[in-house]
């Protein structure tokens, strides 16, 4: 291809590109209307609010050497229940154990314990396995 082929061949090509661009514009608005002929559904149900954590529903699950949830908020008196499903007994121990404790829960088993009726926060361990933590906060 010579250089004034080439030329020519862009001279070409851009007329083409001008009259399908023009064309286009031309159709345009058409298009447009089209496109936002559909209205949003605005109104549909607002999915949950990811904002606001998930409610305690007044039971620790203990799996895997962890309180599940660790972190939670109850009212004050509330009573909540600890169930152990792991393979070794664990226990839900206030850091300061007079607060509140579960004493040993076997692999399986359930027990409960009333959370305190001052509002604060309240860290908490296994009495087996310090690593096992959590915050209970009462509000
Ligand atoms: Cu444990």
């Amino acid at each position: 291809m010579t250089p004034t082929v080439r030329a020519a061949a862009l001279l070409l090509l851009g007329a083409l590109l001008t009259g399908c661009l023009s064309a286009y514009v031309g159709a345009a608005p058409d298009e447009s209307s089209v496109v936002t002929a559909p209205p949003t559904v605005a109104s549909t149900p607002s999915s949950p609010t990811p904002s606001s954590p998930t409610p305690f529903a007044g039971i620790v699950t203990i799996r895997d050497f962890a309180f599940d949830p660790a972190d939670f908020t109850v009212h004050p008196g509330a009573v909540v229940t600890v169930r152990n499903t792991g393979t070794v007994t664990h226990t839900l121990t206030a850091q300061d154990p007079t607060t509140f404790d579960t004493g040993p829960i076997a692999p399986g088993g359930t027990a409960s314990f009333i959370a305190p009726s001052q509002p604060g926060t309240y860290p908490y361990l296994c009495g087996y396995h310090h690593f096992m933590r959590g915050l209970l906060t009462v509000a």
